[in-house]
């Protein structure tokens, strides 16, 4: 595999003051935190990808969830303009650590947009509106993408904070789903794996170039994946899910040449 890059970010001490959206704030260990995410990183390394992680500071209690900052394509990245205000300043330093990789485009006010909602799947590209990605967003994600020959949707997002939360990609054309939460025709030229009903959080998986990382917490789901044939790596991720945060969420995967 070409040398990728993955980038993450530390977990603040203020991990506490995080943004909840439909959880209740219960106390989060963050050494224990701290300790799975180290287990994630490595987790990355094992897969071959050079782990650049970025410090963080008491002003930004959610910086360890780098994915909702940017949108890595192989063409190009964009800085968001994340939906929550408090997580606006954690740009700049992901929007540093990226230009050395990719051509950076930046979202404009009024549109605000978290990585959390954009599924890419191939040359598709799904933005969900939710909460913190609105209509504006989708039309500068397509100004942008749509000229390179992505294609751009958008669909709602209900019940969940992204629409990652609701549905991520297995495979070139195998998604895993929560089909409750999702718009099953804007989704309808993929094969899918459902979540097992008694773990509705679970839709969230890490897909890398030869295997998924995705979350202890979830076995059966985990067991339904490894019968879609795919190659999982698990990791425990169950403090930072008290943040409403996933295995997707800490991570920016750079691919390489
Ligand atoms: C937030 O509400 O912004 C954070 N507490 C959780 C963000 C999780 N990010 C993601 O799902 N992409």
């Amino acid at each position: 595999m070409p040398r990728s890059i993955a980038i993450t970010r530390a977990i603040s001490p203020a991990l506490a003051d995080c943004e909840l959206t439909y959880l209740e704030r219960v106390p989060i260990d963050v050494e224990q935190a701290r300790a799975q995410h180290r287990a994630y990183e490595e987790a990355l390394m094992e897969a071959g990808y050079l782990v650049e992680r970025l410090d963080t500071s008491p002003q930004m209690p959610d910086s360890v969830f780098v994915e909702d900052i940017a949108i890595v394509f192989d063409e190009l990245a964009i800085v968001t303009r994340p939906g929550a205000e408090s997580r606006r300043h954690e740009t700049p330093a992901v929007a540093e650590a990226l230009a050395a990789y990719r051509t950076l485009h930046a979202i404009q006010a009024p549109a605000t947009v978290d990585g959390g909602d954009i599924l890419v799947a191939d040359r598709t590209v799904v933005v969900g509106r939710s909460s913190r990605t609105n209509e504006a967003a989708v039309g500068q994600i397509r100004q942008i993408l749509e000229p390179l020959g992505y294609s751009v949707y958008d669909t709602v997002v209900r019940g969940c904070l992204h629409l990652k939360s609701a549905v991520t990609s297995l495979g070139d054309d195998l998604l895993l789903v929560n089909p409750h939460w999702i718009d099953r025709d804007a989704f309808s030229r993929f094969r899918t794996v459902e979540v097992d009903p008694s773990e509705p959080a679970a839709a969230n998986a890490l897909r890398l170039h030869d295997r998924v990382i995705f979350s202890s917490s979830y076995p059966k789901t985990a067991e339904r994946i490894a019968r879609a044939g795919c190659r999982l790596h698990l990791v425990e991720a169950s403090e930072l899910a008290k943040a409403e945060g996933a295995v997707t969420c800490c991570s920016l995967i750079v691919a390489g040449d």
